[in-house]
């Protein structure tokens, strides 16, 4: 933690308390420098978005939570940005969802891994794959550290969950025949687009309403997922996205407009 005391009627206060998370888990090793750059990245994106969990984030989430239930094998690939940001999240997800959890960096060490699986063991996870000597297969065609996969668990995977990704990965793993999940802030990203379901959404709103939703849809059956992995398209879904911040954009633009006007008359 830094010094800095946040006052709690500060109009930012919660999106300063995030950054002092990341510094906090940069400080403990858990998150990269670059990973405190990307989270500028996706803050910068959820201005645009209005900062809150939109309609076609809903459904994709919907989606991802019924393609987790009804997958083979699901694995939840966790760098040092999730892992600082939603770790207890991920955790029951993984619960609920009977899917695996990996640790997989792109700023590789061992050091980072070790710290990455004690977060997520203190949040009550029983196994945390891709540890070391663990992640001894690779992904074809990646040259990034990324390429190092458990055998026991993306290798294994029908369905991969990788939040805040880095690009090429999903790619990657979509030519392997996997069902990959983004969720990134991101709708232009390479990862959002070359995912199979995309949640443009702050994952510190979304991994909270995933479990929740993973919930509710484990009560309702595998007939209810399927039929809602039929609808969703994730193309239309990305587009509604783009298109809610453009109207958000011209919504300001409109604002700034009138008060130019105001002032000016
Ligand atoms: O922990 P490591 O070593 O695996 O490194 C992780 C980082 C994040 C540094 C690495 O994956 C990276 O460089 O990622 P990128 O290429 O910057 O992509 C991260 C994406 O996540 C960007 O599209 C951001 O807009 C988006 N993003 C950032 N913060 C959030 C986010 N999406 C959802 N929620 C956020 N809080």
């Amino acid at each position: 933690m830094t010094d800095v005391k946040i006052p709690l009627d500060h109009p930012r206060a919660e999106s300063l308390r995030t950054r002092e998370r990341l510094i906090e888990h940069w400080n403990k090793g858990i998150v990269t420098t670059s990973g405190l750059i990307a989270h500028g990245r996706g803050e910068a994106f959820d201005y645009l978005l209005g900062e809150e969990t939109t309609e076609p984030a809903l459904k994709a989430i919907e989606s991802a939570a019924a393609m987790l239930l009804t997958a083979e094998k699901a694995v939840i690939s966790v760098n040092g940005n999730t892992a600082a940001l939603a770790s207890e999240e991920i955790v029951k997800l993984s619960q609920v969802t009977k899917a695996s959890i990996e640790v997989n960096l792109f700023y590789r060490s061992f050091e980072r891994e070790l710290a990455i699986q004690k977060l997520l063991e203190n949040a009550g996870a029983h196994e945390v794959l891709g540890i070391g000597e663990k992640a001894s297969a690779t992904i074809p065609e990646l040259n990034s550290e990324r390429r190092r996969v458990d055998p026991r668990g993306i290798l294994a995977a029908d369905v991969v969950l990788v939040p805040l990704e880095d690009g090429d990965r999903t790619e990657a793993l979509v030519k392997m025949d996997k069902k990959v999940i983004a969720i990134d802030l991101n709708p232009l990203s390479r990862t959002a687009q070359k995912a199979t379901i995309t949640i443009v959404d702050n994952i510190i709103r979304a991994a909270p309403k995933l479990v929740k939703v993973a919930e509710r849809l484990k009560k309702q059956g595998a007939e209810k997922c399927e039929q809602i992995l039929l609808e969703f398209d994730n193309k239309k879904n990305l587009a509604q996205a783009i298109t809610l911040m453009k109207e958000n954009l011209s919504k300001i633009a409109e604002e700034s407009q009138k008060h130019h006007e105001r002032w000016w008359k």
